[in-house]
């Protein structure tokens, strides 16, 4: 723990980005979800049984046949983390000029398709754009909106459409398996793959399985499979949903593309038997893949979430509705309605909760939007949030609690805040390392 003037000599340290504090001096860590839960004993266990051969390492082969029997892909390239998937991919797929439609932009998947040339469209549901609507699937694609682009570029003009589980930006929202089935359809008639940002799935599965009709006495473990066997191809930041502190891959079904992704990997990753991996860490993989699908882990997980979500909205605290999986996620427009958005009321509010309480979260607005690439200016996104991310396993209810009556501290404090300015700002995914002042 440290005290109120200690963080406040931090905070000026870290610039206002909570990106730049050091561990030691947080309390309670909601940065992110991304390699920050509990391994369990048996993955420390699989961890001791690391092979680190150059090639063919064991535990590549369990990891391939964990993915192949939860997932359902046929060929598996693994890699550091989720964005050396995103960047394999978006290379061997994307032709200067392309546009490639999504349920709405994550910032590393966006930045890999213009790094490779192509235009991000987003064409998720108006509903996820608006903090209020209680929409249960904000997840969803906007089938109007993807035929509407499909008849504007050509369908020569799409690689493939780029479909999240959940959509992290929108709040951590799931997509209906209904809607997925009719994105698979208009897909087929033209022609275009579809490419499954699964790094939430069993997460999506579960909201499924409490909200979509006729799933409620499917497992888990079935939901996730029949989301995976209805797109063709997948990029993984293990990190996340699989229990692992590193890790990611590329899942394909198309030979062609796996070939070619199979001989990028030992250019930018590795062996395409460890692609950036350590042998231990692929057993561990392989192990978290298992115990994330299971139904009581699962429960207990978005149990969590949807605690502090509803302790929250029962104290008046403006937050993004329905509670999504992987957090709770502030709505600082109506936080700060005095600040302007380019004074980053959430860049400001999440520095004000770490003055509050240690209590580390992450900016999800205009920071992370960055720059139009054409314009120059700043992407003013509809949603200016902070994100409450809860790591698995790793906290009580106890420490919701504490979370819960921080927030409505800084609440109660809100009239006087006057928000930031940025002095310095990295060119790329400037969130990261951008430094500010108070104002
Ligand atoms: C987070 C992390 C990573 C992520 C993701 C989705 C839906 C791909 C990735 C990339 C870490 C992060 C990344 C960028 C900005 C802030 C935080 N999300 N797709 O905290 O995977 O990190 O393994 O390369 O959520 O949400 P990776």
């Amino acid at each position: 723990m440290t005290s109120r003037e200690d963080r406040e000599r931090y905070i000026v340290e870290a610039g206002y980005n909570t990106f730049l504090l050091k561990s030691k001096d947080v309390y309670i860590d909601l940065l992110t979800d991304s390699g920050t839960s509990a391994m369990s004993d048996r993955q420390w266990a699989g961890i001791m049984m690391g092979d680190e051969a150059y090639a063919g390492s064991e535990n590549f082969y369990h990891m391939e046949a964990a993915i192949q029997k939860y997932y359902g892909y046929k060929h598996i390239i693994p890699t550091h983390q989720g964005r050396g998937a995103e960047h394999l991919i978006s290379k061997i797929l994307i032709k200067p000029g392309d546009f490639i439609p999504g349920n709405m932009y994550f910032t590393t998947t966006r930045l890999h398709q213009e790094l490779a040339g192509g235009t991000f469209v987003d064409v998720i549901v108006d509903e996820a754009h608006d903090p209020e609507s209680t929409f249960q699937f904000k997840g969803n694609i906007d089938l109007n909106k993807l035929e509407n682009l499909i008849k504007e570029k050509g369908a020569d003009k799409i690689p493939y459409v780029c479909m999240a589980t959940t959509v992290n930006l929108a709040g951590g929202q799931p997509i209906s398996l209904a809607n997925l089935r009719d994105v698979r359809a208009l897909t087929h008639k033209y022609g275009i793959r579809i490419v499954h940002d699964m790094t939430r799935v069993a997460e999506n599965a579960f909201m499924i399985q409490q909200f979509e009709e006729g799933y409620k006495n499917k497992s888990t473990a079935e939901i996730v499979r029949e989301i995976c066997d209805l797109t063709d191809a997948a990029t993984m930041s293990s990190k996340k949903d699989a229990l692992v502190s590193i890790g990611g891959f590329l899942a394909l079904n198309e030979y062609d593309v796996y070939e070619e992704a199979r001989n990028l990997v030992v250019v930018y990753e590795g062996l395409h038997t460890y692609g950036g991996m350590a042998g231990r860490d692929m057993e561990a993989l392989a192990i978290g893949i298992t115990e994330s699908v299971n139904d009581d882990h699962i429960r207990a997980r978005v149990g969590q979430v949807m605690y502090l979500g509803r302790k929250l909205e029962a104290a008046g605290i403006p937050i993004v509705k329905p509670i999504g999986t992987h957090g709770v996620f502030l709505d600082a427009k109506k936080f700060y309605p005095q600040l302007t958005q380019d004074k980053f009321p959430a860049q400001t509010l999440s520095a004000e909760i770490y003055l509050d309480s240690g209590v580390r979260s992450m900016e999800r607005g205009i920071v992370s939007a960055g720059r139009n690439k054409i314009t120059g200016d700043h992407n003013y996104p509809n949603l200016e949030l902070v994100r409450l991310t809860i790591p698995r396993r790793v906290y009580t209810q106890a420490h919701m609690d504490v979370i819960a009556e921080s927030i409505e501290y800084v609440y109660a404090d809100r009239e006087d805040i006057k928000g930031l300015k940025m002095t310095y700002e990295p060119k790329y995914l400037r969130f990261f390392q951008a430094i500010f002042e108070k104002l």
